[in-house]
Order: C-alpha cells, then sequence, then structure tokens
C-alpha cells in the first residue's frame, strides 16, 4: 500500500497548495458548485456514487465520475465473496482499481462491507462457532488493514436486522452460531485494525421511524452506552413507489444523530422519473442537509444503465449519461448553480399578481410563483409597496424587509418545494393610507 499512500499524499499536498493559492482543487475544478460535489462540499458534505471496477474502462462513465462526485464507494468488490474468497486468500485488485481511481482525482472511499450474510462465499456458512469467530476477525482485520489510511468509513456490519414488525435480527451464520454478541465484536476488532477509519452499522428500510430503525437505534444506543466503538450508521435509502421517501426521514436521521453518531445516506436511488422522482430527490437532500451530522450522501450508482435495478431507472444520469430532472433538483437542494446545459438558463421560477380583495383602507393581494423546467427547492420573490402604503399582514410566506419597510422580501413557509411547473402562492395586506397603486414585483429566483 505504500504507493497508494504516496500518490495520496501527493494529491492532498497538490490540494494543499491549491487551497492556500485560493484555488479549488479536484474534483469540480472548473467552477464552485456546478457539480454535486462541489456544491455538497460548500454545504460540508461530500457527495458520492457506487462505483463498479468493470466500467472504469468506459470513456463516458470515467468522466461523469470524475466531474462529479468526491466519493466512491466499491458496489462489489470490497465484499467478502471477492475479497476472500477462499479461507485465507485475499484478492484486493478489483477494490485496489477502484481505490487507485478516487486516489488519482483526490476522491475519498468508503469501504463496504465486512460483515454481511449476503455474497458470503460458501466456506464460511460451513463453519463451527469458533472457526466462524476467528474467521470473521482475521476478515475484518485483514482487509482492513489492507485499506488502512485509504477509507474514510467501513460498513463494518451491514444489514443485521429483519424486515417486517418483529425489530429481530436476521437469522444469518454469524447471529445463529455466535449469538448478538457478534455486532460488538466486529466493531471491536475493527477500531482495532484501522483505528482512524470510521466505523458504520448500514442497513435498508430503516429510513423512516419504524420498528426495524427502532431495533437499529436501540443497537446503536446501546454500543454507545457501553464504550463499544462505532462512529456513524448508514441508511441506504432505496425508495420506490412502495417505499416512498418517508415523511419522518429528517427525523429520524435526526434522533440517530442525537446519539451521537455520524449519519451516512449510503446508498440512495428513488425509482421513477421526471419531477416526481426530482422532487424525491430534492427532499432526501434537504433532509441530510437540516442534520448537521449527517456527513454525506452517495447514490447507488452513475448512470440508470448499470443501476441494479435498472428497469427503474433511479438515479441521477440516464443511460445516456445526460443530467435527469433528478440531477438539477440534487444540485439545486445543494445550493449549486445548475442550468448550465439543459437549455434553460431561466431563473427558475416566475411570478404573477393579482389583486384578490380590496376595502376602503386596504386590499390583499396573491403572488403565484410557478417552477419552470425543473423542480425548484426554494423561491425568492420581491414585493415593492408605494410609500405611505404598508403591508400589514402576510400569509403562506417568510417575509423579510428592508430598512425603508417597503421593500419586502418573500421566501418559502414550507411550500418551497415545486415539481416542474408546478405553482404555489403567498398572499399580504397592503393599507392603502391613501394610495391604492398596486405593489411591483421584482423577478422571481429559484434555489
Ligand atoms: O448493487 C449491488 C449488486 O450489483 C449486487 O448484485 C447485489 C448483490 O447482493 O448487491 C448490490 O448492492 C447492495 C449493497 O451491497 C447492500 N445493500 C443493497 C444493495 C442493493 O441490493
Amino acid at each position: 500500500m505504500r504507493t497508494k499512500r504516496l500518490r495520496r499524499a501527493l494529491v492532498a499536498g497538490l490540494a494543499g497548495l491549491l487551497a492556500g493559492a485560493g484555488l479549488t482543487a479536484l474534483p469540480g475544478t472548473a467552477h464552485a458548485a456546478d457539480t454535486l460535489a462541489s456544491a455538497a462540499a460548500a454545504k460540508g458534505r461530500y457527495f458520492g456514487t457506487a462505483v463498479a471496477a468493470n466500467h472504469l474502462g468506459e470513456s463516458a462513465y470515467v468522466s461523469t465520475l470524475n466531474r462529479e462526485f468526491g466519493s466512491v464507494t466499491a458496489e462489489n468488490e470490497m465484499k467478502w465473496d471477492a475479497t476472500e474468497p477462499s479461507r485465507g486468500n485475499f484478492t484486493f485488485g478489483a477494490g485496489d482499481r477502484i481505490v487507485g481511481h478516487a486516489q488519482s482525482r483526490g476522491m475519498d472511499v468508503r469501504g463496504h462491507t465486512l460483515v454481511w450474510h449476503s455474497q458470503l462465499p460458501g466456506w464460511v456458512s460451513g463453519l463451527g462457532a469458533n472457526d466462524l469467530r476467528s474467521a470473521m476477525n482475521n476478515h475484518i482485520t485483514r482487509v482492513m488493514q489492507h485499506y488502512q489510511g485509504e477509507i474514510h468509513s467501513w460498513d463494518v456490519v451491514n444489514e443485521a436486522f429483519q424486515d417486517g414488525g418483529s425489530g429481530a435480527r436476521r437469522n444469518s451464520v454469524f447471529q445463529n452460531k455466535l449469538g448478538d454478541g457478534w455486532i460488538e465484536e466486529a466493531f471491536r476488532t475493527a477500531r482495532a485494525a484501522d483505528p482512524n477509519a470510521k466505523l458504520c452499522y448500514n442497513d435498508y428500510n430503516t429510513d423512516g421511524v419504524n420498528a426495524k430503525s427502532n431495533a437499529v437505534y436501540n443497537l446503536v444506543r446501546d454500543l454507545k452506552s457501553r464504550g463499544v466503538p462505532i462512529d456513524c450508521v448508514g441508511f441506504q435509502s432505496h425508495f420506490n413507489s412502495a417505499s416512498p421517501v418517508p415523511s419522518d426521514y429528517r427525523a429520524n436521521l435526526q434522533r440517530f444523530a442525537d446519539l451521537g453518531v455520524e449519519v451516512q445516506i449510503t446508498e440512495l436511488d428513488i425509482e421513477g422519473s421526471g419531477s416526481s422522482q426530482a422532487a424525491s430527490y430534492a427532499r432526501v437532500v434537504d433532509a441530510c442537509l437540516a442534520v448537521s451530522r449527517c456527513t454525506g450522501i452517495t447514490v447507488w450508482g452513475v448512470t440508470d444503465k448499470y443501476s441494479w435495478r435498472s428497469g427503474g431507472t433511479p438515479l441521477l444520469f440516464d443511460g445516456n449519461y445526460a443530467k435527469k430532472p433528478a440531477y438539477h433538483s440534487v444540485l439545486s437542494a445543494l445550493g449549486g448553480s445548475g442550468g448550465g446545459d439543459d437549455g434553460g438558463g431561466d431563473a427558475g421560477c416566475s411570478v404573477s399578481y393579482t389583486k384578490t380583495r380590496e376595502w376602503s383602507d386596504r386590499f390583499n393581494g396573491q403572488v403565484t410563483v410557478t417552477a419552470g423546467s425543473r423542480p425548484i427547492s426554494g423561491w425568492t420573490v420581491t414585493v415593492t409597496v408605494t410609500p405611505p402604503q404598508k403591508v400589514s399582514a402576510t400569509w403562506n410566506g417568510s417575509p423579510t424587509w428592508d430598512s425603508s419597510g417597503n421593500v419586502m422580501t418573500m421566501r418559502p413557509n414550507g411550500n418551497g418545494n415545486l415539481s416542474a411547473g408546478a405553482s404555489t402562492s403567498f398572499g399580504f395586506t397592503v393599507m392603502k393610507n391613501g394610495n391604492s397603486a398596486a405593489p411591483v414585483l421584482g423577478g422571481c429566483t429559484a434555489s
């Protein structure tokens, strides 16, 4: 691993020099915040993707990866069946290719995954308890030591709980032969193997508050209270119409964060298309940004065509690597400035005004905000009244005022997320004070 560490140090050193000179390092060299990675970095988050080593020879795949992403996860190459197909024989070639690619571009690497009931080679299932314990600890130790210093977070244990309402542990060779303590043992072994890697528990269908996430929550709370080393919880976040982004997603992330662990969105994909898919993605990004300990988001692949469920077109780039509406909504939710290549060039939203009611001393106005060709997750509109008029009340928006009190800047109050072409409106009452002039609207700016 010497050469890799040296290369990583050189890349890090170069990044430091560029930063010292006031320049931005890889990735996203061209303009600040016009890629997923750079927009996320501006918010203190990483934005990553799962990568398959066998696509690293495809130029469109690699150029999209290099341009947009700041962290990679090996989709399959670091799993047990790939790294230790027979007992004691370790093969790291495919995983090393991914790490080498990431390091050459200054990307971070997530490690996935050390102990999982699936993609487990057959020889593991045949072991007796004592043998299994030493095989598990040896596997963790050897794989983590191979990648020591190169992985920011490891999924030490993956998917140890059952689906459904029981909150019980999943039947697995580890659970059945080693009992409940195997998870704790895996984390202790992992800390000893690479003390600098963050150690995560990772699972699916734990994204909202439910029996399964309660069980994981209780596990993490117990491990933390007894000083067992665990630093992070991964929420896979595989969504579709049968399993949509839960309404309590943010609250669920927050309750785990409140246990003192980082939360990471580790395998995000959302089946669907168009504005509804885009809006769901924006909700996930908004939730992560609202939780200060949510440190990053990884989507489970670069392009729909190589997704594990490609029929559901769940990713941000289509099969030709074109940016989908979901891409734009993620970039926009991250605060980035997209709009470059979709021929849009508009501000992202438009406004119209109507007077809805009038009395002798006052009138009510309504402003309708309509998203353009892409979904938006926020909007800003200015409304200027003519002195001595004064705005005396507002609704469906959050106003701020300039020092004169005549210019109101209105932002959403829970009504910021609009799918492409969708509308919302806010209202206000203007005291005339002798002047019935209509207010003047500034343009609409989307975020
Ligand atoms: O995306 C992975 C796919 O290529 C594999 O065939 C599959 C085998 O189980 O694993 C997929 O990744 C899974 C991940 O490792 C753990 N969470 C669920 C992911 C999707 O199945």
